[in-house]
């Protein structure tokens, strides 16, 4: 390769770096403010939902022991926040690669470049990810067609910039008129000072725009979870003169009265509602709007039914329950569990109206963002407990975790629960779900699992003589319960914590343990017994493809 050629490839991907950095903060700034797509999410979500399952794996499990290595906070919104950087990453890589070989292409014939070049380079690139992100749809406002068109005049745009950037480079370097003329030397060097000086401008004048994009779409940043498309839905229980009111800040807990205090430092009971981790297949949620929505039920039935968010709410008593929903990928000790009351129907009632036929076996659950998951009809209907839920803490569901509709199904991880339900198949045969298609377990039952929130060092107990050490955290077995937790410490014998009254029979318990002070260093390790008796799996055993197993512990110095 000659080295002009080689000089003309760096450019390339030099001028392809900037404008794609300047296309995407317009991108940017226009889904924030018009709620067109951005285009870098669809394509990493399309990557998420094709790629092979290992190969998410890995990534999502990368990103997991990254954020606990570095300690960089809250695992779910860090690793969405890192899904978003690589997301952008990606898209500016495209930019680069495709810039360079842009001008290599166009470097191969001689002279100025054609306006249709930069046509053809846009549509080469804009008209798939269009096409990705129309037929994805998840989180975009804008209908898919005006999503798509805009998507790509963007990249049109962008292509046309190329080629202009490129014919201004080539007017800057085109042979002079008369090479061997007296002066040409000091004009050459002239003409390669301005082609330096047109460079720097272009990268003023597109880091201009990449910083005013990412500001004005910051600025604007819809929240994930803003009120408006759940504005008409707030159950009549959160009403208030002062507007919706979460249950939580009203009431009092059904256990408020229990006799054994949480150890100081021990996790909330409640989860706040903007606490609780958020896990789905989606880099900003799937927005949908109450007017628009309607549950489908259909398939083997004979009374196929259409409900909406009303019917669910108006028509059918209110079932509360209190919930504790863990991730499969939640390692030991990890923090994507939560506790939050649902609000719902049981979803028994809904399909003995739809009336199964007789070789009706499972319902094929479908979610707005093409996640799905099978559930078995005999299971519905003996357990009033699998319930529609259109509430969180008396609040309809935010965007973040299911607006409308999701499914609670006792006992089992939150990949067999859909968030933003749209149909209910009722079907003969089982099928995988769209985890369990990717190598995640059938039947997704939790493990049981306990974790040392705390060892409350600063808040010593004074009894009579001796000194205690209040240690405490929450043990969970789903549905099972929990009948005993024992605390180890150091290389002690197991000694029995103190159990306080749940808030329901299928949320985590929280344990204490007032343990008398001994100076040093000491690692607390936790294990508990769930409701059946069955002893917590003491293996260490990673999360994939079952749920971790193992005990917690926890090193503190007295
Ligand atoms: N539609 C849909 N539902 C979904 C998912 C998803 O990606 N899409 N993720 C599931 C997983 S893996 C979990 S752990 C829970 C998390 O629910 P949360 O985000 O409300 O905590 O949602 C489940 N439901
Ligand atoms: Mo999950």
């Amino acid at each position: 390769m000659s080295r002009n050629m080689s000089s003309w490839i760096v450019t390339g991907a030099l001028v392809g770096g900037l404008l794609t950095a300047a296309l995407l903060a317009v991108l940017f700034a226009a889904s924030q403010l018009a709620g067109t797509p951005f285009a870098p999410f669809d394509l990493f979500d399309w990557m998420a939902r094709v790629l092979p399952g290992a190969v998410v794996r890995f990534g999502i499990s990368l990103i997991v022991s990254l954020i606990a290595a570095f300690n960089l906070g809250e695992t779910s919104s860090t690793a969405k926040t890192a899904e978003h950087i690589i997301a952008i990453g990606q898209l500016l890589a495209l930019g680069i690669i495709f810039g360079a070989i842009f001008f290599a292409v166009l470097r191969r014939r001689a002279g100025r470049a054609p306006l249709a070049a930069g046509l053809v380079l846009g549509a080469v690139v804009g008209v798939p990810l269009a096409l990705l992100s129309a037929s994805l749809n998840i989180s975009a406002a804008t209908p898919p067609l005006v999503g798509a068109l805009w998507i790509v005049a963007a990249f049109l745009l962008w292509g046309m910039a190329h080629v202009w950037v490129y014919n201004q480079l080539v007017a800057y370097t085109a042979p002079l008129p008369d090479p061997v003329s007296e002066g040409s030397g000091i004009r050459a060097g002239a003409r390669s000072l301005d082609r330096r000086r047109f460079l720097v401008q272009l990268g003023g004048a597109t880091a201009t725009i990449t910083v005013v994009g990412a500001g004005v779409g910051a600025l604007l940043a819809r929240s994930s979870d803003e009120a408006a498309p759940v504005a008409a839905s707030i159950p009549a229980e959160a009403t208030s003169e002062a507007g919706p009111v979460a249950w939580s800040e009203t009431n009092p807990l059904p256990n408020a009265a229990a006799a054994l205090a949480p150890a100081p430092g021990t996790r909330p009971e409640l989860t706040p509602l903007n606490k609780h981790y958020r896990i789905d297949i989606n880099s900003l949620p799937p927005v949908l709007y109450e007017d628009d929505w309607k549950l489908s039920i259909s398939g083997l039935v004979e009374n196929p039914m259409e409900l909406t968010l009303a019917d669910l709410r108006d028509n059918y008593e209110p079932l509360h329950q209190f919930v504790t929903l863990s991730c499969i990928s939640n390692p030991v000790g990890g923090d994507l569990i939560g506790t939050q009351r649902w609000t719902g129907v049981p979803l028994k009632h809904i399909i003995e109206q739809a009336k199964p036929t007789i070789n009706g076996g499972y319902l094929r659950i479908k979610a707005a963002d093409g996640f799905h998951e099978t559930v078995v009809l005999n299971d519905v209907l003996n357990d009033e407990r699998i319930m529609l839920t259109y509430a969180w803490d008396g609040l309809p569901l935010t965007t973040s975790h299911g607006f409308p509709l999701r499914i609670y199904i006792p006992n089992l991880y939150g990949m067999k629960q859909p968030k933003w339900m749209v149909s209910i198949e009722v079907v003969e045969n089982w099928e995988e779900g769209y985890w369990v298609m990717r190598g995640w377990d059938e039947v997704a039952k939790v493990q049981a699992t306990s974790v040392v929130d705390t060892v409350a060092t600063d808040s010593l107990l004074k009894v009579g003589d001796t000194t205690l050490v209040p240690v405490g955290g929450i043990a969970y077995a789903g549905a099972r319960g929990i009948s005993k937790v024992e605390v180890k410490v150091d290389d002690g014998d197991w000694q029995p914590a103190q159990l306080r009254t749940p808030l329901s029979e299928t949320t985590w318990v929280i344990w204490r343990y007032d343990w008398p002070f001994e100076a040093g260093q000491h690692r607390f390790t936790v294990r508990c017994v769930d409701g059946n008796g069955t002893p917590q799996i003491d293996r260490s055993q990673d999360t994939f493809p079952s749920g971790a197993t193992g005990y917690d512990s926890r090193s503190a110095t007295l």
